[in-house]
């Protein structure tokens, strides 16, 4: 009851303040006061189990933030965790030192610290923010970010946006251990590499191009199972697994737009509209030239803008999320009044084994707004090396920390040429830029704008970008456990600021992790202290 009130006290202040923004245009806006977001713990249940898990919310309940990109980005963000945080806004081009990059461009928020961030924006459509501290990725850090610009608003009747996680009951400093030690079968599953290779005539489903019908379609192949780190209990849509989904009323004929977000620790998904034919609009925020199908990927940090249509006959029309290398699904529902959903829901395990994200759909991808001419003025190698074996995980040969770095100059050209010689694929995220993706193994393209490519094995992708944002920017790849095993390394400016670059401080962050993995006795105290008068719905 008093959160309810005091959420609509701050709704109602929320509404007047941005009410007399709009009346008073863009003059004041350096003014707009600062939205609190809480970093926290929730309980949630994953198949019949109650763990607790992280947030980042505001005040009412809403998860993440979302503003008008006209009035620029104003958070004071807020660590109730006991263990340091910082988080990082995903794709964002903003000024070096609000990146939320641990010992990179801040010092991590202590417990019961807070941490201002404002800056204007230039961007709008769909972003994500995570903690970059450590592995609390894994432990759901992580929240929606929608730039909204009038742009925005006109391209659906409806839109529904649905942040997909890779979920395990394991903690994921065992995980990490489980995949540093190589101890196979441990419940930290490690699955070592060439292990499938073992079994090549699994039946896998995988993306194709209809070069007739100009479209991204499912096949299924026979073929070894790709590479995976770990191996999850559930994944997750909106934080519920496909048994229970999340259900979004539609209506017939109405067009929709999904804002997908793959939130995941380590899991590349594809996505699988079904019987509705969907067109990606938007990938990692960037418009593209519109490319029509029903089966799409979308690599760990990227995100996804799909338009469909409902048909004027109405129904039920799951939309799944396909764990690549696993049985492991998820997804929601888009229904229409008085559709029966069906009960019990959809299984949290696909038919067949989903296989792995490769260059099919990278290479049909158009920039809607690509770069101006202009010669690339220096290239940088970007090498990726490493092994499940070893676990040790490099760019150029070596392992972070380190004080390695890119150097570019202000005002440059630059492309990264990115060689994976190992045998997984790596989605590489540059920080505070947005790149163009050139050219996918020999075949130059002009190919979509973004600030995450998959890498597929063996595969060299050339991106290209300007160099107008100056500091010292993390340029990592995003399996988490990757990153912590040394695959991160800084791109810097000529003359940057470097006195937050402190790289030996980071192993300090898995010295104190969270311990929200486990069911059981944590829970239940948590939940007597801080849940047991409340809502019960709050614990879903
Ligand atoms: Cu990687």
């Amino acid at each position: 009851m008093k959160i309810e009130l005091i959420s609509k006290v701050v709704m109602l202040a929320a509404i007047a303040a941005v009410g007399s923004l709009r009346a008073e245009s863009n003059e004041i806006k350096s003014e707009s006061k600062p939205v609190k977001l809480f970093v926290r713990e929730v309980p949630i249940t994953v198949l019949g189990r109650t763990v607790k898990v992280t947030t980042i919310d505001q005040s009412d309940g809403v998860q993440g933030y979302s503003p008008e990109k006209s009035d620029g980005f104003h958070v004071e963000l807020v660590n109730q965790l006991p263990v340091p945080t910082s988080i990082h806004w995903h794709g964002l081009i903003l000024p070096n030192l609000m990146d939320g990059v641990p010992y990179l461009t801040q010092e991590p928020i202590p417990p019961g610290g807070s941490y201002k961030y404002d800056f204007s924006l230039t961007q709008s459509g769909t972003y994500w923010m995570h903690s970059h501290y450590g592995l609390q990725e894994q432990q759901l850090t992580s929240a929606p970010m929608i730039i909204r610009a009038p742009a925005q608003s006109k391209l659906a009747d409806a839109e529904f946006t649905v942040t997909l996680s890779d979920f395990s009951f394991t903690s994921p400093q065992d995980i990490l251990k489980g995949l540093t030690a190589n101890m196979r079968g441990m419940h930290g599953k490690s699955d070592p590499k060439g292990m499938n290779l073992s079994n090549p005539k699994n039946s896998l489903i995988v993306q194709q191009w209809d070069a007739a019908a100009k479209r991204l379609v499912s096949r299924q192949i026979n073929g070894p199972a790709p590479d995976i780190d770990v191996k999850y209990d559930a994944l997750l849509a909106n934080r519920r697994t496909l048994d229970d989904p999340e259900v979004f009323a539609v209506k017939p004929a109405q067009i929709v737009l999904l804002r997908l977000i793959a939130a995941s620790a380590a899991t590349n998904f594809f996505i699988d509209t079904g019987d509705l034919d969907a067109t990606i609009i938007a990938t990692d925020g960037e418009n593209v030239k519109p490319l029509k199908g029903n089966f799409f990927q979308l690599a760990v940090a990227q995100r996804l803008d799909l338009l469909l249509t409902i048909p004027a006959s109405g129904g039920v029309f799951p939309i799944l999320a396909l764990g690549e290398g696993s049985t492991l699904q998820t997804g929601f529902l888009l229904a229409t009044s008085g559709a029966e959903i069906p009960k019990p829901g959809l299984g949290i395990r696909a038919q067949q084994m989903i296989g792995g994200l490769d260059n099919t759909q990278e290479v049909h991808l158009e920039a809607e707004e690509p770069l101006p001419d202009k010669p690339v003025q220096r290239s940088l190698p970007s090498v990726l090396g490493g092994n499940m074996m070893s676990y040790a995980w490099t760019i150029n040969g070596a392992r972070y920390p380190n004080r390695n770095s890119l150097n570019v100059k202000e005002g440059e050209r630059v492309e990264l040429v990115n060689r994976n010689e190992t045998g997984m694929s790596h989605p590489m995220h540059l920080h505070g830029h947005v790149f163009e993706v050139t050219e996918i193994d020999g075949q130059k393209i002009t190919g979509a704008n973004r600030d995450t490519i998959l890498v597929p094995p063996k595969s060299t992708i050339k991106i290209v970008f300007d160099a107008t944002n100056p500091g010292v920017w993390a340029y990592h790849c995003h399996i988490l456990y990757h990153l912590a095993a040394g695959m991160f390394t800084v791109l810097k400016y000529e003359g940057a600021d470097t006195e937050s670059w402190q790289p030996d401080k980071t192993k300090a962050e898995l010295e104190n992790p969270l311990e929200l993995g486990s069911a059981g006795t944590i829970w239940r105290e948590m939940t007597d202290v801080v849940f047991a008068t409340e809502d019960p719905a709050m614990c879903n």
